[in-house]
């Protein structure tokens, strides 16, 4: 027999290239893990007449001769299906977009692609070979990229990906179908824990890191958590949530965390409970809680995070400026000069006291007063970031104020940098971060 197998806890993108990879290797049957997650779970159940799988049990002592392994490389994630298999006989050839945890599958022949999705790599595939999916599979399959993808707005997103899904689109995919997939809480019980969850966080400012906390006490586990988490944290602009649920049952507690920030790892952060996955999402579970304090435990965990950057280090320094005792008409030299639309005027100190740009000499160039002291002219309402400032805080300034170049000073009001809101998106791009947030204003 010769089989294709994903990851255990199959989500989308998993189940979706299991589909195109039996149209590569024809004859070959799907296995499907006995643990799907809800949006997977969904799919295989409206679909369940039109694909065919087997379950881990049904290999079970049977003769193995290829497999091919989709989604993933690492053995930690194909344990329910080894288990079950003796000798292989074949080859095991692996398509995979993740980089390795260390567990890679032995003596397989693997196939990196670090598309957003697997499935466009999959896709992309049975397009060079001319091979078509009908209607539904091609619908599962772009609802497989758009939840890799979270819609085409993960960095790993390339323009592969959007070849597959316009390729799928021409295939008879049908958008309204995988809208209708994605929608990520099915169930009453998610909804409900859904506007639970949201009422009762409570926001930390950790060495300028946004951080929503929250803990609920469950009678039982549920399934469907994470993703009350994920659609909690995307209405939220915290850096990072930590949802943790006690189930009564058993004592046991689960922390739940995704993050948008690479400075708050959540993978590394739940490390301390032995949790898994990765930068952007990871989850942990304490099996006995006892007398434990959970949220205690974490918040001294959050504690050891380096501090965000600050004003200070995003700035650009030495500060140009121009001294308060100047003509508007020298102003306007210095300005040319240093190719700047504004700068802040300051006085024998070192100290801002003023603001001059284009526009106020164009004033002053209206009223035929260029030799007059720029004093008359400049602004005097100044809007300051202080270098100790946090992102967060520079950007509700930016947001809260029309001025482009913002004078970063000390305590006492000493210039020692500028801030543009160039500068700003820049350090929020390097930092991998939503840089839309301004876009829109
Ligand atoms: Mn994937």
């Amino acid at each position: 027999m010769n089989i294709i197998i994903g990851h255990s806890n199959t989500d989308l993108d998993c189940l979706s290239s299991m589909i195109a990879a039996q149209k590569l290797y024809p004859g070959y049957e799907m296995v499907l893990s006995n643990l799907l997650n809800p949006l997977t779970s969904n799919v295989v159940s409206f679909y369940i007449t039109k694909l065919s799988f087997k379950r881990p049990d049904d290999i079970k002592d049977q003769p193995i001769d290829n497999i091919v392994v989709v989604d993933t490389r690492s053995s930690m994630r194909v344990k329910e299906f080894f288990a079950n298999i003796g000798h292989v006989n074949g080859n095991i050839e692996i398509f995979d977009h993740h980089p390795t945890d260390g567990c890679d599958i032995p003596g397989a022949h693997l196939s990196y692609v670090g598309n957003g999705a697997n499935t466009s790599t999959m896709v992309l595939k049975l397009m060079e070979k001319g091979i078509k999916l009908d209607e539904d599979e091609a619908t599962i399959a772009l609802t497989g990229i758009f939840a890799d993808t979270q819609n085409f707005t993960t960095d790993s997103v390339t323009p592969d990906d959007f070849k597959a899904a316009s390729y799928l689109i021409s295939l008879g995919a049908s958008m309204k179908l995988a809208r209708f997939f994605l929608q990520p809480l099915k169930n009453d019980y998610q909804i409900s824990y859904f506007h639970s969850l949201l009422n009762s966080l409570d926001f930390h400012n950790l060495k300028g890191h946004e951080v929503c906390v929250s803990f609920m006490e469950l009678p039982k586990k549920v399934n469907g958590l994470a993703a009350v988490v994920e659609q909690v944290f995307s209405v939220e602009k915290a850096d990072a949530i930590f949802s943790m649920f006690h189930f009564q049952s058993d004592d046991s507690t689960s922390i739940i965390a995704r993050s948008r920030k690479k400075a708050v790892p959540v993978n590394k952060i739940l490390s301390a409970w032995g949790g898994g996955g990765h930068e952007k999402a990871a989850s942990a579970t304490i099996k006995k809680t006892g007398d434990m304090n959970v949220p205690m435990a974490l918040k001294a965990e959050l504690l050891k995070l380096p501090p965000d950057r600050t004003a200070e280090s995003i700035m650009t320094k030495p500060a140009k400026s121009i001294p308060v005792n100047v003509t508007v008409e020298e102003a306007k030299r210095r300005l040319e000069e240093i190719d700047h639309t504004a700068a802040p005027v300051v006085d024998s100190d070192d100290r801002v006291v003023g603001m001059m740009g284009n526009k106020n000499i164009r004033n002053a160039e209206k009223a035929n007063s260029l030799g007059a002291p720029l004093k008359t002219y400049m602004n005097t309402k100044v809007i300051l970031i202080n270098a100790s400032n946090t992102m967060r805080e520079i950007e509700k300034i930016f947001l809260e104020n029309k001025f482009n170049h913002m004078p970063v000073v000390t305590d006492d009001i000493k210039l020692v940098g500028i801030i543009t809101r160039k500068d700003f998106l820049r350090a929020i791009h390097e930092e991998d971060e939503l840089a839309e947030l301004l876009q829109t204003r």
